[in-house]
């Protein structure tokens, strides 16, 4: 059963951005599996329709991505050693290329993003993760040793047939490793902006581990990771293969879990009324500021900027024009408002106030934005609650 705990309104595509004004035409509720303890999404979107040429988000863009994909490319050299790679979901091929071009697979549904991969001299299947593009894997190539996927296993619906899918493509001995957004972090943090059209799911280790079962898999190891705002790296076998143990750290991440109880149809209702509150305060914060006649801009277009501005209906009359460093969504319009993506340029006006559209990369910004900041100039977050940052 489905069990709905929180209304996000009226949300555009988030990585809709166009020339042309596009209108928030998707009705986005938050729902509870009571069976499979899995937190989702109540209306799913075409895939043709979110994942295709236009495709605009390339994950080379961020530092803090590059340095995390390079160490755990050591890592799965060092430890793995495996002989054939599988990615799904390569994006321009940023983890990808850290490995020998003839020990690795790539799977890309989005054409340009899949052609800028492809250019880096790797092969990629541009083709959605489906029963069609697993036959032909298991034409043309071995089983795979190791499976790698960073944030797309929860933007595909058919979640079941996904992992009956990788028990198909996977050697019995084999390892999954997938990163996705956390939703103890998404909870504690107060970051609703991680549910919007493209995360149809927001896993906990608990609802992860129900839904593996299926394809006959368990996870045996996590890591907790600070990137994409607190996200899980999930290590899984099959478990019919006894020759690895289960890592202390799952069962504490499983404990963890358990006791913010992610596991109980409350907690969502309680996390429900922060969210609710968050929001009331963001709109207060910024009404005054414009009260004030204070210029906000936005800095980094992301897709969970979008669903807080669509959330909270702060648009164009709040906001000047947001800054972003992707090509693909500069000129156009953040989806469902009037604001205008622009180029970006180094903050100098320290009068203006900035909000951190990429909350995420908070750190990271602030190293590049020294002087704004020395300069006592303001930032604007919502997570973990609504508030101004300065110096
Ligand atoms: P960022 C996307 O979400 C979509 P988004 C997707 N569904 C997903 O799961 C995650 O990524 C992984 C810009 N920026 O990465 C770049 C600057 O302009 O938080 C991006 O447009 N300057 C696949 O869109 C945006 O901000 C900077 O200094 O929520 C950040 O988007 C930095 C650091 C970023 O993902």
């Amino acid at each position: 059963m489905k069990k709905t705990f929180l209304d996000l309104g009226m949300q555009p595509l988030a990585n809709d951005f166009s020339k042309k004004y596009t209108p928030s035409s998707l009705k986005l509720k938050l729902q509870f599996d009571t069976k499979l303890k899995l937190a989702m999404i109540s209306t799913h979107v075409k895939k043709e329709k979110m994942f295709n040429k236009s495709y605009p988000y390339r994950s080379s863009k961020s530092k803090l991505v590059n340095i995390m994909f390079h160490n755990l490319s050591k890592k799965i050299k060092k430890k793995f050693k495996p002989k054939n790679i599988l990615e799904i979901g390569c994006n321009d091929g940023t983890f990808a290329s850290k490995f020998d071009k003839d020990k690795i697979t790539c799977v890309e549904p989005c054409y340009d993003v899949a052609l800028e991969a492809r250019k880096k001299g790797l092969k990629v299947y541009i083709d959605y993760f489906d029963n069609l593009l697993v036959k032909k894997l298991i034409k043309s190539h071995k089983k795979f040793d190791l499976i790698f996927s960073a944030n797309t296993i929860t933007h595909i619906s058919k979640i079941k047939s996904v992992f009956l899918n990788l028990a198909r493509v996977l050697d019995d001995y084999g390892t999954i490793i997938i990163e996705e957004p956390s939703l103890l972090e998404t909870i504690r943090k107060n970051s609703y902006d991680q549910f919007y059209n493209e995360h149809i799911y927001v896993f906990s280790t608990i609802s992860l581990q129900n839904i593996l079962k299926i394809g006959g898999f368990e996870i045996y190891d996590v890591e907790n990771l600070k990137v994409h705002g607190g996200s899980n790296r999930y290590y899984i076998k099959k478990i019919k293969n006894k020759k690895i143990k289960i890592s202390k750290r799952f069962k504490r991440n499983m404990d963890l879990e358990r006791k913010y109880g992610l596991h109980k149809f409350s907690s969502y209702k309680n996390f429900s009324k922060k969210v609710n509150k968050s929001k009331m305060n963001l709109v207060k914060l910024i009404k005054n500021l414009k009260k004030k006649n204070k210029k906000i801009i936005g800095y980094g277009a992301s897709a969970k900027a979008v669903t807080i501005l669509n959330y909270c209906n702060l648009k164009e009359k709040y906001f000047d024009y947001f800054y972003d460093t992707t090509k693909q969504k500069i000129g156009k319009f953040l989806p469902g408002t009037r604001i205008k993506v622009i180029k970006y340029k180094k903050l100098r006006d320290s009068n203006i106030y900035v909000f951190l559209g990429a909350w995420n990369f908070y750190k990271e910004i602030l190293k590049k934005e020294k002087f704004f900041y020395n300069k006592r100039g303001s930032f604007i977050t919502h997570v973990p609650y609504p508030r101004i940052i300065k110096k």
